[in-house]
């Protein structure tokens, strides 16, 4: 897809129901008198961030990119969360000034002709470049105090949107960033120990240091100012790890709670366990993977699991990672509209509502 500019677009995109599991019929412009009903009313969060300079600065970037993995169509995702209204909720209910340029960006000018496999990893140079970029504009929006709304995309953008986060906020505030990454998959083989050769497993192998790669083109711009600690990750709804996956889980002492732990604990004791994991006094990024839902709610992803995460577990997630006042930046990923025919809009709804959580939308 060509970079379409979306700026003239937004403000005539009529606006959604709201997509929350819990969604009313927003009241409609009659000039009936209106029952109010406060069950219903959104309002701009108040809670004041740790590490923002400002509660309502947010930068918007719209990844187009599906080459960490082979089905096309997740790319349209990011076109297809603005138009479902994602952008103007943000802006008309929870009173964000969003900092965007308007523009899904497919990074056609970085994207070599020839790509052929390197050390098994498949499409490795523009996946590369494509991240590379992209660290750089999350970087851009991190360093000016701006909470960091990445929407990919396959699950390879996490390399260029974290390590814009972590480099930034090394130099913002000198601290390292804390990763919760909540998905199905843990997505940290290394180019050697993955089956598929597909990128979106590998992220999380690059950002920790535990894949490297020298040449430049093949994420050896990856430096220690973009990475990430392992005793900083936790994940959350893990159910199909591979088997060098669970190794190197093992190996490196890495924090996860799977669907296991969620069914003998419930959501709520997990989540609290893994913030405590955290500390309160550490930056999080949180990387979202809508694959993480199962799906009966989110069936529109490139590799669904089934026995997943409920709606409203996943909401649930990003409100008491957004309560913690620490959120400094947000993926959303996998979203894939072209996969299903029922599902599709489902799935959009599903990945809006949990941007609007993490972003401070509550219930009540
Ligand atoms: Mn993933």
């Amino acid at each position: 897809m060509a970079a379409a500019v979306l700026q003239s677009l937004i403000p005539h995109t009529p606006k959604p129901a709201k997509a929350a599991s819990n969604a009313l019929p927003r009241p409609v412009p009659l000039s009936l008198p209106r029952i109010p009903s406060p069950v219903i009313m959104t309002h701009a969060p108040t809670l004041q961030p740790k590490f923002l300079p400002h509660r309502d600065e947010l930068g918007v970037v719209a990844v187009g990119y599906s080459g960490g993995q082979r089905k096309s169509g997740v790319d349209a995702a990011p076109m297809a969360l603005i138009e479902a209204g994602l952008l103007d909720q943000l802006k008309d209910d929870l009173e964000f000034n969003i900092s965007f340029d308007g523009q899904v960006h497919n990074y056609s000018h970085v994207i070599p002709k020839q790509d052929a496999d390197h050390r098994n990893m498949k499409s490795p140079r523009s996946s590369s470049a494509v991240n590379k970029e992209l660290s750089q504009q999350v970087y851009e929006h991190a360093s000016k105090g701006r909470f960091v709304l990445t929407l990919g995309g396959d699950h390879s953008i996490a390399i260029g949107s974290i390590s814009g986060t972590a480099k930034a906020t090394r130099e913002r505030l000198g601290r390292e960033i804390a990763v919760i990454w909540v998905d199905a998959h843990a997505d940290i083989n290394t180019p050697e120990t993955s089956d598929s050769g597909n990128i979106h497993g590998m992220p999380v192998a690059f950002l920790t240091g535990l894949a490297k790669e020298d040449r430049d083109d093949i994420f050896g711009w990856i430096q220690d100012e973009h990475r990430i600690n392992t005793k900083k990750l936790v994940y959350i709804g893990l159910r199909d790890i591979d088997k060098g996956e669970k190794k190197i889980l093992r190996d490196n002492g890495i924090k996860a709670f799977s669907m296991h732990d969620i069914d003998r604990y419930g959501i709520g004791k997990v989540v609290d366990m893994a913030l405590g994991w955290i500390g309160s006094d550490t930056p999080i990024h949180l990387s979202f993977d809508i694959d993480s839902l199962d799906p009966q709610w989110a069936p529109s992803t490139g590799t669904p699991v089934r026995g997943g995460l409920t709606l409203r577990e996943g909401d649930f997630i990003a409100e008491c990672v957004a309560e913690t006042g620490s959120l400094i930046a947000l993926d959303l990923v996998e979203v894939n509209p072209s996969l299903e025919v029922q599902g599709a809009s489902e799935t959009i709804r599903a990945g809006c509502s949990i941007v609007r959580c993490a972003l401070g939308d509550t219930l009540l």
